[in-house]
């Protein structure tokens, strides 16, 4: 689907309409009473289904039968979700497709399986919706007022579906509904590091849900609870094994285990995609060499995307990590990532297959700084991709930082579609051991104004195809799920999953609007409660920030990426210890890549560079990612950058022990065990912040031999 920006407007137009901003119109939900909430382990995330109170009996009066006429597999998922879901929220549900069309029915189609649908003759406006989209609308069919949900595929209808109950789930009124959703984006993937032993690179949640050694005849009812939970939120394809990738997953009795899932998921529209190591060809295959030119590796990669449409007819394509961090890939043999890529396409073309390649490269024959590697490399071989490549890329162009400024390649590359890589899963951002909601900084980095066509240019609308030839969009989520029984480890990083589903749909969502949604859905509908809880989510990155890596410091981690390391000076590269990127001395601290340093900034377009470049004007945020400062530079708040460092660490400490309080005092409004496994994890929470504070001050108070403000000590 190509987008253009009005389109991408509009989409944002409809979603405001159809959801809500801030809570503002919520209406009279009933608090759960205190003291008799059963315990829940968080197993059922989002789609818990409690009842409703009172709002319930306003629901009742428009829903009282519901109508699923198709007959698929999809529709089949539409009906026992509904049916279940009404007679969780309710005690029951009512009639299931009855003969007569009520008043109250809810129906349920598209214009091929449904005559009811077909009859309202919505064309136009369902064109507008395309493939995955929907509407709902509440309207009449002769003298009896009925809902509609009408899409042009069944996973459409799904995708309705779990709209109009999340609508329900969060106590809106579902009355006169006017909703018209198109996803802004079409790839809208989940990304696992899974690999075949078991274990999850960077997973804080328990072992991988892929059972390989029952696979394929056992399947585990979590494959098909998965599946549900991604199609609830959008997504629609989901990469399953590590980057890292082990080339024996494209074995044929691997592919018959994975080609097992991709037929439990189908149903929900999750597409299986495969990481792919550029090597199989020798390590699998036995050829003498990977070299994207030979013939022989061509034919091999073709015969194996042969084999696998012939057991996943709808797979989705590979992901690539090539030359990055030890994996193989085409300039082991003197060529591109351009010609690496095509070698993959060309064998899934015949398919539709697309190839996902990583520009999380950081060759140091590049350029001495990590941070401009990937554009330099990148930038030069635009235009060179075929059609069915996407070049995809971290939202910051070193790795994950608690805060980076976006990747400068988002609108540099004019021909080459590219997608946007984001990490649900905490790897830097305290694990699954910190309450740390993502969703605002996704929403900073999506918000971010690239000025590559000029002003508005927006991370999100170049996503959505501004400026870029965008037939292929998208957005990829290295997810957390894991077998704990909350899927996530931490209750709270569920929201994370949540939230990249949300922003994959419709990136211009809020993240409170989303924060808001997901707390409804997983904890409480007790307005009160809520309010408290979603100041907390959004606060929570800030927090981190603050007694992590504030004003734009970053990488101040060792080997596990969770404890303060700032003093790390030792890796097997340079640009794994943290001295390489703080570079703190007794003169100040700070990376300089302005156009008198590096010339980093230089990789932005103007003025976002001039920005970035001007101390003056760069956001103090990224203050020492651009800049290398005196620590008595000035700050804007009147105090030197040692002083201000030092309020930052203190704030953030503070802050962390201020949320603990906060979510001591939500007991009884949450049921006992989670709110008591959110309060253990926040009490290391707490002692870690403060640990973070107390380490990194000591630290560069040997550089700034300055003492800790007292206030701040
Ligand atoms: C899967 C970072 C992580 C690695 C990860 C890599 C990547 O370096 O620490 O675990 O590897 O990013 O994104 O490929």
């Amino acid at each position: 689907m190509n987008m253009t920006r009005r389109d991408f407007v509009a989409v944002g137009l409809a979603s405001a309409a159809g959801l809500w901003v801030g809570g503002a119109a919520l209406h009279g939900v009933a608090a759960e009473a205190p003291g008799q909430l059963p315990e829940e382990d968080g197993y059922k995330l989002w789609l818990r289904y409690v009842p409703l109170g009172d709002v319930a009996n306003g629901h009742r009066k428009v829903v009282q039968q519901i109508r699923v006429d198709g007959a698929s597999a999809t529709c089949g998922r539409i009906r026992d979700e509904l049916r279940s879901a009404f007679t969780s929220m309710w005690g029951s549900a009512g009639p299931l497709n009855g003969n007569a069309l009520e008043g109250g029915t809810v129906i349920v189609g598209t214009p091929g399986n449904s005559t009811l649908v077909r009859e309202l003759n919505w064309t136009s406006d369902l064109r507008v919706v395309g493939e995955e989209g929907f509407i709902i609308r509440s309207t009449r069919i002769g003298d009896k007022p009925v809902t509609v949900i009408a899409a042009n595929s069944d996973i459409g209808a799904l995708y309705g579906s779990f709209h109009f109950l999340r609508l329900m789930q969060t106590g809106r009124p579902i009355d006169r509904l006017d909703i018209t959703e198109r996803p802004a984006l079409q790839l809208r993937l989940m990304n696992h590091w899974d690999n075949p032993n078991g274990t999850i690179e960077r997973g804080y949640a328990g072992r991988s849900l892929w059972q390989w050694d029952e696979l394929p005849e056992k399947l585990s009812p979590r494959y098909a609870d998965y599946a549900r939970a991604c199609a609830s939120i959008g997504m629609n394809g989901s990469v399953i094994n590590n980057v890292n990738a082990n080339p024996r997953i494209l074995a044929p009795e691997n592919l018959r285990k994975v080609a097992a899932i991709a037929d439990g998921w189908r149903p929900y529209g999750v597409r299986m995609y495969l990481s792919a190591n550029f090597a199989a060809p020798m390590r699998l295959g036995g050829l003498p060499t990977a070299d994207p030119l030979d013939k022989g590796v061509m034919a091999w990669w073709k015969a194996k995307a042969d084999e696998i449409y012939g057991l996943i007819p709808d797979f989705g394509g590979f992901l690539v990590k090539a030359n990055s961090e030890g994996q193989p890939g085409p300039k082991t043999y003197g060529r591109t990532h351009a010609e690496g890529a095509n070698l993959l396409a060309d064998a899934l073309a015949p398919h539709q297959g697309v190839v996902m390649w990583r520009a999380f490269v950081y060759d140091e024959d590049v350029d001495p700084d990590r941070a401009k590697r990937a554009y330099l490399e990148f930038t030069q071989l635009d235009g060179r991709f075929r059609p069915n490549v996407v070049i995809q890329v971290k939202n910051g162009a070193i790795d994950f930082q608690p805060r980076e400024p976006f990747h400068p390649l988002f609108g540099a590359m004019k021909q080459t579609p590219v997608i946007a890589e984001i990490q649900p899963t905490q790897e830097y951002l305290g694990q699954a051991k910190h309450l740390v909601y993502l969703g605002p900084m996704w929403q900073e980095f999506l918000n971010a104004d690239t000025h590559a066509q000029g002003s508005g240019s927006t991370v999100a609308q170049i996503l959505a195809g501004q400026g870029q030839p965008s037939h292929i969009t998208g957005m990829a989520s290295v997810v957390n799920p894991g077998l704990d029984p909350n899927w996530c480890g931490h209750h709270f990083s569920q929201s994370n999953w949540y939230a990249c589903g949300r922003l994959s749909w419709n990136p211009g969502l809020s993240a409170a609007v989303i924060a808001e949604e997901w707390t409804r859905m997983t904890f409480t509908n007790d307005d009160k409660t809520v309010a408290v809880i979603r100041e907390m989510m959004m606060g929570s990155h800030e927090m981190f920030v603050n007694y992590t890596m504030p004003l734009g410091l970053h990488h101040l981690i060792g080997g596990d990426h969770y404890a303060p390391q700032a003093g790390n000076d030792r890796a097997p590269r340079a640009d794994w210890t943290a001295t390489y990127y703080h570079q703190a001395s007794e003169t100040g601290i700070g990376f300089d890549r302005t156009k008198r340093g590096n010339r980093g900034v230089e990789q932005y377009f103007p003025p976002r560079c001039d920005e970035f470049d001007d101390i003056t004007k760069c956001p103090e945020k990224f203050l020492l990612w651009f800049h290398r400062c005196g620590w008595d530079y000035r700050m804007k708040s009147g105090k030197t950058l040692w002083d201000e460092l030092c309020a930052k660490y203190q704030t953030g400490a503070e802050q962390a022990a201020t949320m603990q309080q906060t979510w001591q005092a939500l007991a009884g409004k949450i049921d006992a065990r989670r709110h008591k496994e959110v309060a253990d994890r926040l009490a290391i929470q707490v002692t870690d912040a403060a640990k973070w504070r107390d380490q990194i001050l000591e630290y560069f108070g040997r550089f700034s031999k300055k003492p800790v403000p007292r206030s701040h000590g």
